[in-house]
């Protein structure tokens, strides 16, 4: 067997281990707890845990439908689908983040949905009746009252009880990302459904969001209050909280067709190259003026080079992806938070994540360098040796003393290690009968449905109540005028004067000045990049 066939194989013993650990010990509870060897879901004897999504509806599994199915693990997808057919309820008295369920559950379903049903997949089968569809929905809905207050929704809800009714500011708050990136999952519902609603509200949020970027930088950033369109944090980068606000721009315009999405996208990244973008890092930047406005960059952010390879920027992919490998190299895994002028761990620990898989996983499929499945092995043996337990595998809490958590988020399977099996599956669906589908942010599949084409943004235009907020640049300053009828005089004005405030009382940083840390990784950045341009 060649050594990318074993890696493969690897990749689907490390599936196998975790999916197994979890169906065993945990299931039908949402996650596993790798360390205890038992399930976690919400508990309502915590009523204080945040709880994101954690929603008693066997997450691990509805996340991993189609991880199974790309694995090609035909009887064990049929019998899941079957499973989660039979026992999943939303009808559960829990809060959830709107955004979290979204692209884990409703995303889940439907390119579950799609695998069952499309038989380019090779796992379809003909007595599937569209039962993941029929859950999609229920889901979706229960979702959507997230939008009753505002062209942009309510960070949570309770899935039985609806909205929950906003006690403090922070309440009326909520990331960019969370509010601007539902139109793949909504998106794909509608045209599967013929219901436009889902993907109006989401194209709408989006839109709102991307109309109250900074008139002078351009940027979007971190927070908005959905009463007002004022930003309450007025941070911008590509990492947590911001990240998959670009990639829906980008991938919209792939799933729905749409230049608009597009042309979105080709702003905004002009705009992040321009103010973010600080060799070798992507830095946080204040939205106002593009000035520095701390020294750490995050976990999140190692997603971007696989955008940047779909949008068809390649080397700029290779050099920021070298950059996350050399800090992965160092530590054998990334930071949640790594201080880029002290070249130190601001905040500890490796949660799983697939990011920078993701991006390893891109960049291979675009260049074919074997470089790219070297760094995949590395990843799969650090993970193997840190972070598997008897039962599945752990979060890591301590880089340096490698000290575990008992916590086994439902992405891991179902996007790093599906991207692990990717990089060395050449013969997957995906890259032959499926070539034309899309990954959502939690990299489920979706397909785009030329036959059920759908204008989306033709439709929010023509519905009478939003066409007025798509008409004007600061829509949401629109909506304060018109909510204000309802709300009477609000705050607005003090609160967005408080929010400056309190941003630009703090001393702005100025550009760091290279440390020799930094230095040390620019270097082993650039050496590298200049061999390879020198072969190529
Ligand atoms: C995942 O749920 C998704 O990738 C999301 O876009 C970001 N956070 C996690 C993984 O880190």
């Amino acid at each position: 067997m060649s050594k990318k066939l074993d890696n493969r194989e690897r990749a689907r013993r490390i599936f196998n281990h975790g999916f197994n650990g979890y169906m065993r010990h945990a299931w039908p509870k949402d996650e596993l707890m790798p360390l205890s060897c038992k399930g976690v879901s919400h508990d309502p004897a915590l009523p204080d845990l945040v709880n994101d999504v954690l929603g008693n509806f066997s997450l691990t599994l509805i996340d991993n439908l189609d991880t199974l199915a790309l694995m090609g693990h035909r009887k064990q997808f049929r019998s899941s689908v079957e499973k989660v057919l039979s026992t999943v309820t939303f009808d559960q008295d829990v809060e959830v983040q709107v955004f979290e369920v979204s692209i884990r559950v409703l995303g889940g379903l439907l390119s579950g949905h799609l695998m069952a049903s499309d038989p380019r997949s090779g796992v379809s089968w003909p007595g599937y009746s569209g039962g993941l569809l029929r859950l999609a929905v229920d889901v979706a809905d229960r979702l959507i009252v997230a939008f009753r207050e505002s062209f942009l929704p309510f960070r949570r809800v309770n899935l039985r009880h609806g909205v929950i009714e906003p006690k403090t500011d922070d309440d009326w708050t909520t990331p960019l990302a969370g509010a601007g990136s539902l139109l793949l999952e909504f998106g794909q519902l509608s045209v599967l459904t013929g219901d436009p609603k889902y993907a109006i509200k989401a194209h709408v949020a989006l839109v709102a969001m991307w109309n109250q970027r900074n008139y002078r930088t351009g940027l979007p950033a971190h927070t908005i209050d959905l009463r007002f369109g004022n930003w309450t944090n007025y941070v911008s980068s590509i990492g947590g909280g911001m990240d998959s606000f670009y990639e829906y721009m980008l991938k919209c315009y792939s799933l729905l067709g749409h230049e608009e999405y597009l042309q979105m996208f080709e702003y905004s990244y002009d705009r992040i190259m321009e103010y973010t973008f600080r060799t070798p890092f992507f830095v946080n930047v204040d939205a106002e003026d593009g000035l520095l406005s701390s020294t750490w960059v995050d976990n999140l952010q190692p997603f971007f080079p696989g955008l940047q390879v779909l949008y068809g920027d390649v080397q700029s992919a290779a050099h920021n992806h070298r950059v996350w490998h050399t800090i992965w190299q160092h530590y054998k895994f990334i930071p949640e938070r790594y201080n880029i002028v002290n070249g130190t761990i601001e905040s500890d620990g490796w949660e799983l994540r697939p990011e920078f898989v993701e991006s390893t996983y891109h960049l291979y499929r675009a260049t074919k360098d074997p470089y790219y499945l070297q760094v995949g092995e590395e990843i799969m043996n650090n993970i193997e040796q840190h972070a598997k337990t008897e039962c599945g595998y752990a979060i890591i809490t301590k880089i340096k003393t490698l000290e575990r958590g008992d916590v086994m988020h439902s992405f891991f399977l179902a996007e790093t290690v599906k991207y692990l099996f990717l990089l060395f599956d050449e013969d997957n669906v995906l890259h032959n009968t499926l070539q034309d589908h899309v990954f959502g942010t939690e990299a489920h599949i979706f397909l785009p449905q030329w036959h059920g084409h759908m204008d989306i943004p033709h439709l929010a235009r023509t519905q009478p109540d939003w066409s007025f907020a798509m008409k004007h640049p600061l829509m949401l300053q629109n909506l304060r005028r018109h909510r204000e009828r309802e709300w009477g005089k609000t705050t607005w004005q003090s609160d967005r004067k408080r929010s400056c405030n309190a941003w630009g009382a703090k001393k702005r940083l100025r550009p760091p000045h290279w440390s020799g840390a930094l230095q040390r990784i620019r270097d082993s950045v650039e050496r590298p990049l200049k061999k390879l341009n020198a072969k190529s």
